[in-house]
């Protein structure tokens, strides 16, 4: 059914309607509409546990650094999931992994429903992760690049007991510093290559991604997380993209000078998270290819979905206990 004719269906912003795309042909990620903070200033998103509903879907590594974190912290029960389907329809992201197609909790069958109801004028695109107040019915939150950043802090009072500091304090000014350049280079890098609309622009974010896991591939060699020998944000954050690129990326974004398999340390530092309760366990393979593969990033007519990787491998041995 086309957006056209189904008058059910809200409208889907488009890169091009939101300007998302430069004259000399990049990329240029939209800014994100719903960015209160959540804490205890005034003005503040109140921190309560039953009260927020995290929507994602299983493809997008935005989304999934959240879950991560989640699941990382045990705040499994504070915060409620959501789960759209992993290929976004021409109407948005689509609630079809639940009974009846709907949200069981939001009623609502495509995520621009929920952003028409909270704002009848946004013309954005409606993205995962999305936080919803339940209590209100409205998106208060898809600041995809902060989100883990409150869950870390705003929600210490719910954390399970013994829970990993993944944001320490003394720490924070230089996470915040590796994970710009991260999303420039790396999280967001993959997209600017696969989303430039000129080969200058594609070039260059090639380059730049490649020199940058270059340098992370040095980075590992000596500690076996980023920042030493305890799991940061940093780690989530570029666990996200390594666990999707050689099974996505390589292929549909053309980045392709080589895959994370060919990197030592990063290949053994990938499957050493993907082996940690938190990680492997929210990722899930089939939703990554069919998502990036079927998706309208992929020109792919006949929709036919690639046979490989062979993804068993992220469950062999690692060498990072040597650290
Ligand atoms: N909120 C950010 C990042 C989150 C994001 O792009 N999520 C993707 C999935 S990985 C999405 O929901 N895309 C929806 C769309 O393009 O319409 C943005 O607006 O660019």
């Amino acid at each position: 059914m086309t957006q056209e004719n189904n008058i059910l269906a809200p409208k889907v912003a488009k890169h091009e309607e939101v300007n998302e795309i430069t004259k000399d042909g990049a990329f240029n990620r939209q800014k994100n509409r719903f960015a209160t903070p959540f804490g205890d200033q005034p003005g503040d998103l109140p921190v309560e546990a039953g009260r927020y509903r995290l929507l994602w879907a299983k493809i997008c590594p935005w989304a999934h650094r959240a879950v991560i974190v989640r699941e990382l912290l045990g705040l499994q029960d504070v915060i409620s999931l959501g789960t759209a389907s992993p290929v976004r329809t021409e109407n948005g992201w689509e609630f079809s992994l639940d009974e009846g197609g709907v949200d069981p909790v939001l009623g609502i069958r495509y995520l621009p429903e929920i952003y028409a109801e909270t704002d009848p004028d946004y013309s954005g695109r409606a993205t995962v992760p999305t936080v919803v107040d339940v209590t209100t019915r409205k998106v208060v939150n898809n600041d995809y690049f902060r989100l883990t950043n409150y869950l870390e802090t705003a929600f210490k009072p719910f954390h399970r007991e013994g829970a990993l500091d993944l944001y320490p304090e003394v720490l924070r000014a230089e996470i915040d510093a590796f994970n710009d350049t991260l999303f420039h280079d790396v999280n967001n890098g993959v997209y600017k290559a696969g989303f430039a609309r000129s080969q200058e622009a594609y070039e260059q974010a090639y380059d730049a991604l490649f020199a940058r896991l270059d340098q992370l591939e040095e980075r590992l060699s000596t500690q076996r997380y980023l920042f030493g020998d305890k799991i940061t944000d940093a780690d989530v954050r570029l666990y996200v993209t390594l666990v999707r690129f050689d099974a996505a990326y390589y292929s549909v974004f053309r980045t392709n000078r080589n895959r994370i398999v060919d990197f030592p340390n990063l290949w053994n530092y990938a499957k050493d998270l993907y082996q940690t309760p938190g990680f492997g366990d929210t990722t899930d393979f089939d939703s990554i290819k069919r998502g990036y593969q079927l998706g309208n990033h992929a020109a792919n007519p006949y929709q036919l979905l690639a046979k490989g990787p062979d993804l068993s491998i992220w469950n062999e041995p690692h060498d990072r206990n040597r650290f």
